[in-house]
């Protein structure tokens, strides 16, 4: 089993309801434990402003799945919530599923960058990440709690 950490992001129909339906279906996921939920957090858009605040959190999974099955298992997460691949890049969405770490692993495929590029610059992820894992340490030795120091709360608002 590879301990595997998830951010999860809606800003449309009800975001706070999509990251509890996420939080669903990630609990009945296939050879998979869900083992710990960040609190939801209200973020202010990242990239265009003209368009809802977020919701986010970060989920802690125990999971025996291959990482690009992992991906495959959280698009079709994203697709039975909604989401429809546009190309507008930034925009709008009713469920974002992103594989932020897997185990200790770097991962460069077409389909899969691990660790998430978005992970060492963006409020939403660090914080709520670090709330499950004080202790963080990435592929790279940095710690989570450096690259925090960094990092803007830019409004971040734990909603629970
Ligand atoms: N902004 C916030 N606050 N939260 C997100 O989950 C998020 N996801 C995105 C973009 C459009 C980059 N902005 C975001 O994909």
């Amino acid at each position: 089993m590879n301990t595997v950490y998830i951010g999860l992001g809606a800003n449309l129909n009800d975001p706070t309801a999509q990251l509890h339906r996420a939080v669903d279906a990630l609990n009945t996921l296939a050879n998979s434990q869900l083992n710990a939920v960040s609190k939801f957090y209200a973020s202010k858009p990242m990239g265009p402003q003209d368009q809802p605040d977020y919701v986010n959190a970060v989920a802690r999974l125990e999971t025996s799945l291959a990482p690009e099955a992992l991906l495959d298992a959280l698009q079709k997460i994203e697709l039975e919530q909604g989401r429809q691949r546009k190309d507008e890049r930034w925009g709008a969405r009713t469920l974002d599923l992103d594989i932020l770490l897997f185990a200790n692993e770097i991962i460069n495929t077409p389909r899969l960058v691990v660790p998430h590029y978005g992970l060492c610059q963006r409020e939403f992820v660090v914080y709520p990440l670090l709330e499950l894992e004080p202790e963080l340490t990435l592929p790279d030795g940095r710690t989570l709690q450096s690259i925090s120091k960094d990092v803007a709360l830019n409004n971040l608002i734990p909603l629970n």
